[in-house]
Order: C-alpha cells, then structure tokens, then sequence
C-alpha cells in the first residue's frame, strides 16, 4: 500500500489529500508533527531529505516529494477521473499552467509570508530575510492579478475542467490568503474562483 506522510492544517499536503478524495485512492496515512519540526528531523530527512511534507512512499518503497510529482504518478496509478488531461495538448496546458502557478503566484506568495508573517516560526528551519518580505507579497500580487486576467471566462485553471493545479493552487491561495495576503476584491474571477472551489465536495470538505 502507499505510504502518506502528511501533516495537519498545511496546504500542501491538502492538496494530495484532495487528489487522494478525487481519485479514491487508498493510502497509509503518517502523521508529522509540523508545528513541533517534526519534518526537520533526521527520522523524517530519511523519508524526504528535502524536509518538507508531503510525501508519498511507493510500495516499492521509493519516495515521491513535490505535489506535482505525486499528482502525475497518481494520475498513471489511477487515471480515472482525469486530473492531468485527455491529450497530449491537455496535459501539456495543465503541466504549463502548475508551472506558471509555482513561478508566479505560489512560491512568491509563499516567500511573502515566511519572511513576514512566519518569519519567528521559519527562521530555525531556512534563511529567513524580512527585508524581502512586502516585495514577495508583491510580487505575489501581480501573479494573481495575471492569473484572474487569465481565468475570464473559465471555471477552473486549465479551463472547464477541474485539474491537478485546482487541488494545489485552491488550498495554497486559501490559506496564504487567511494567515498573510487577502485576496484583493479588484480580482473579481479570482474570487469567484475560490468560492467556487469552496462549494466543490472534495476542495471545500474540510477548513485549513
Ligand atoms: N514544493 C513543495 C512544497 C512543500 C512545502 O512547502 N511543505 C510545507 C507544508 S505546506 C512544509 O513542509 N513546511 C514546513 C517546513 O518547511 O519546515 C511541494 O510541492 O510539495
């Protein structure tokens, strides 16, 4: 069976939690204690030498770190319901879209609340320079603002579909949004976006 090593109230380990829900995939749950650092021990850096969470073990007993790598190794465990794509032209758009989404909006996002807001709780575990905080969260903002000029008329962010990069970007936004930078209201589909995602029964099931 494979081996879930995941951790309470973190964003990105929901976001396989809800791949896992979508697909009906059936896991071993692992429980790290994230707030403690946990993850930062040596125990743990023997699972994912990069420390992080999540993580997914293969009954061969190989470690998968990095949301999209596990989303893309379920997706060849259990291709239905399709979270990558139909074609090759789908899968390329929606490997395309996670990218831009870790590029542009996700990481400088993330950078702008560990070097503000989680400056005190991320210092032990990385570098950690409050001097580049606010143009993280800047930054941040116009990947957003990118992205809400992209979603005009869409239902997801590949398109109709709902993808992969859902179940990522959805827990991420939500909760940078609530611990750091509010979704600005000038970004009408972006807010409409996550509201929609809200009352999905899968991305909206349980608060982060
Ligand atoms: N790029 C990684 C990000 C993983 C990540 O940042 N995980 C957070 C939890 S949401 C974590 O482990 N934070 C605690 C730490 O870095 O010590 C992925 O796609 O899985």
């Amino acid at each position: 069976m494979l081996k879930f090593y995941t951790a309470a109230r973190a964003p990105n380990p929901r976001a396989v939690e809800n791949i896992l829900a979508i697909k009906g995939v059936e896991v071993e749950t692992i429980s790290i204690d994230l707030m403690a650092g946990e993850n930062r021990g040596d125990d743990f850096k023997k699972v994912n030498p990069a420390g992080q969470l999540p993580a997914l073990e293969t009954p061969e007993g190989q470690v998968i770190a990095e949301v999209s790598a596990i989303a893309e190794y379920l997706e060849e465990l259990k291709p239905d319901p399709v979270l990558v794509g139909n074609t090759a032209a789908e899968r390329a758009h929606t490997r395309m879209r996670m990218r831009q989404m870790d590029y542009l909006v996700l990481s400088p996002m993330m950078m702008g609340y560990r070097h503000s807001e989680g400056a005190d709780f991320f210092s032990p575990r990385m570098r950690i320079d409050p001097a580049i905080g606010a143009t993280m969260k800047l930054i941040g903002r116009d990947g957003l603002t990118w992205l809400d000029a992209q979603m005009e008329g869409q239902t997801f962010i590949c398109g109709s579909q709902l993808t992969y990069v859902d179940c990522a970007v959805h827990p991420l936004v939500l909760f940078l949004s609530k611990v750091s930078q509010p979704i600005d209201a000038d970004l009408k589909n972006i807010t409409a976006y996550m509201a929609r995602c809200a009352s999905h029964e899968v991305l909206g099931a349980k608060a982060l």
